[in-house]
């Protein structure tokens, strides 16, 4: 797999995607990450990129030209015509499954912007997938684009070390949350490892994990539970949970601390 990122700032991205699991999966040669610097398609006296707006407004914007012919430069080097991913709030709202459909491509371009964006007749030239990575707002597409190539790149064969670990996760399939896990020490803080992971009862074990999965999605994110695929059993024991609650809904027990998605106002967005 090989991403071509576009952007002012080549040296955040080359910095952020040389650590840990991407930076061996790059020196494994299973991935390769070219970052371009657009101000190098800037021909000009001074290398200008950008420029005031048209209609006045505050802020400045980047210029076609050099988006362009920095595009170009990197298109003209591959073998067929790529996707071009840009990075903006107005995209399609990134998930798992947009991951696992730009996993399937050889190639994709990055299209970063920064200041108040680019001029809109590039993008409608080159552009074939607007993505948002979620609805807050950045200042720059170069973090939303390593979040995208991070969650692409860990599907690509052999980035991952365990292959199974991949799919077993959270969204992957089960639309279900994680299972909460536990290292040595047994007591940590005064706090005990669940018994039932101390007991070697695999069977055991398995069904505890998938009811703290269940309870844990009911908990923090119950719009993920209309796409998991519960047994019946299951779907009872959910329903019995939302009798607890509401027979006893100023109790806020079993939050672990985190803070419920019903928590989260709408005045904070
Ligand atoms: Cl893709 N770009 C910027 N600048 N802000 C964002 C975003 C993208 N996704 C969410 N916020």
């Amino acid at each position: 797999m090989r991403f071509h990122v576009l952007t002012l700032f080549p040296e955040m991205i080359l910095a952020g995607m040389n650590t840990s699991i991407i930076g061996r999966a790059i020196e494994k040669k299973l991935l390769d990450i070219e970052a371009v610097n657009i101000r190098d398609y800037a021909f000009n006296k001074h290398q200008k990129v950008d420029d005031y707006t048209y209609g006045g407004g505050a802020g400045m914007l980047m210029q076609a030209e050099p988006v362009y012919l920095c595009w170009e430069a990197v298109c003209s080097r591959l073998p067929k015509p790529a996707r071009t991913v840009y990075l903006t709030p107005q995209g399609r709202v990134f998930n798992q499954k947009l991951a696992r459909e730009l996993a399937e491509e050889e190639e994709l371009v990055f299209l970063c912007g920064h200041y108040e964006g680019i001029d809109e007749r590039v993008i409608e030239e080159i552009v074939t997938d607007p993505v948002s990575i979620g609805d807050y707002v950045l200042t720059g597409g170069e973090l939303p684009a390593m979040v995208v190539m991070d969650a692409v790149a860990r599907m690509v064969p052999g980035v991952l070390s365990n292959e199974a670990s991949s799919e077993s996760e959270t969204f992957s399939d089960s639309h279900l949350l994680e299972y909460p896990q536990y290292s040595r020490p047994e007591v940590w803080h005064g706090k005990r490892v669940p018994e039932v992971l101390l007991s070697g009862h695999h069977q055991k074990v398995d069904a505890w994990r998938r009811e703290q999965q269940i309870r844990r999605t009911f908990l923090y994110r119950p719009d993920l539970l209309h796409g998991a695929d519960l047994t019946n059993k299951e779907w009872q024991m959910v329903r019995e949970w939302k009798k607890e609650k509401r027979a006893a809904p100023e109790h806020e027990a079993e939050t672990d601390g985190l803070l419920r998605n019903e928590d989260i106002k709408h005045e904070d967005i």
